[in-house]
């Protein structure tokens, strides 16, 4: 699954004019409209907040083929050489700013369902945001959510087709070409979170069937995004997830709300 050819430039001109092309076929109302593609950029997470910021409409979609700094969370990087999915979308979520982090969820049960419906892997997902292939528990792809205060960006990150050797260890590549992966991520993206705004319910119990995390024994180091992380870590077993987002550890002291923070399994 990591033995994908490096892409040559056939190909990469077909993959350009595939995806341009992509808003003609899609199968949605709003994600993707309109689609930005661009061969090379810092960070598609950042033009997509200068979208918003310009007063783009919820939907707007950024697609570049590789990033020159493309970020996780809390400042960590993020390889992304030619042959991944590197996606930002503009939100204006129709709910409480409290319940955005939620988003999160959403965007990974919508990219998981995508890379399946694109004909990858079966994957499994790890609190909050990272994409696991099921059957080699290593990290094909991730969701980076940032909020500004009319919008939300939410930034999907996924090794499509990356050849071995560009990715950090314990990454994996799933095989599948990035046109179809993009449109089959937009089309189940935009599903999920229309479930998350009208069955946020239904949404979470998504996302429960597809976690790696709940049931199993956790160590967590509890800290804001911006902080550093030198919080006290605690240990438990993560029971479930609430309509905020937040993962539910039961300690030996009680039950223990992390919205954010680093949870690892032991
Ligand atoms: C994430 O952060 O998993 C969120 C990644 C979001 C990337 C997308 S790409 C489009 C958009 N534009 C951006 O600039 N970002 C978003 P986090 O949970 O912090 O995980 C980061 C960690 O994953 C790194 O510290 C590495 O250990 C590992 N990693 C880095 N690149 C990887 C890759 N390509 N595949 C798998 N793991 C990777």
């Amino acid at each position: 699954m990591t033995s994908d050819p490096p892409i040559d430039a056939q190909v990469l001109e077909a993959m350009l004019s595939e995806l341009h092309g992509l808003p003609g076929a899609l199968r949605t109302s709003y994600l993707g409209r309109p689609l930005h593609v661009l061969h090379h950029t810092a960070s598609t997470n950042d033009v997509a907040r200068t979208l918003g910021e310009e007063g783009a409409e919820e939907g707007a979609t950024v697609i570049a083929l590789e990033q020159g700094a493309g970020r996780g969370r809390r400042g960590r990087s993020w390889a992304s050489p030619l042959g991944g999915l590197y996606l930002s979308v503009v939100l204006r979520p129709r709910m409480s700013v409290s319940l955005w982090p939620a988003l999160s969820l959403a965007a990974a049960v919508g990219a998981a369902s995508g890379v399946e419906a694109a004909g990858g892997p079966k994957i499994v997902l790890k609190w909050p945001n990272d994409l696991i292939v099921k059957d080699r528990l290593q990290k094909a792809g991730g969701i980076l959510l940032e909020s500004a205060p009319q919008f939300a960006v939410v930034g999907i990150g996924i090794n499509a087709s990356v050849p071995s050797g560009a990715l950090p260890e314990g990454a994996a590549s799933i095989s599948v070409p990035i046109p179809r992966l993009g449109k089959a991520v937009l089309e189940r993206l935009e599903e999920a979170i229309e479930m998350l705004y009208t069955d946020p319910a239904g949404l979470l119990d998504l996302w429960r069937r597809r976690s790696m995390t709940l049931g199993k024994p956790v160590r967590v180091v509890q800290a804001p995004e911006g902080e550093a992380l030198e919080g006290v870590a605690f240990e438990g077993v993560a029971e479930d997830v609430d309509a905020h987002g937040a993962l539910l550890v039961r300690t030996t002291s009680g039950v223990r709300r992390v919205l954010a923070g680093e949870v690892s399994l032991r």
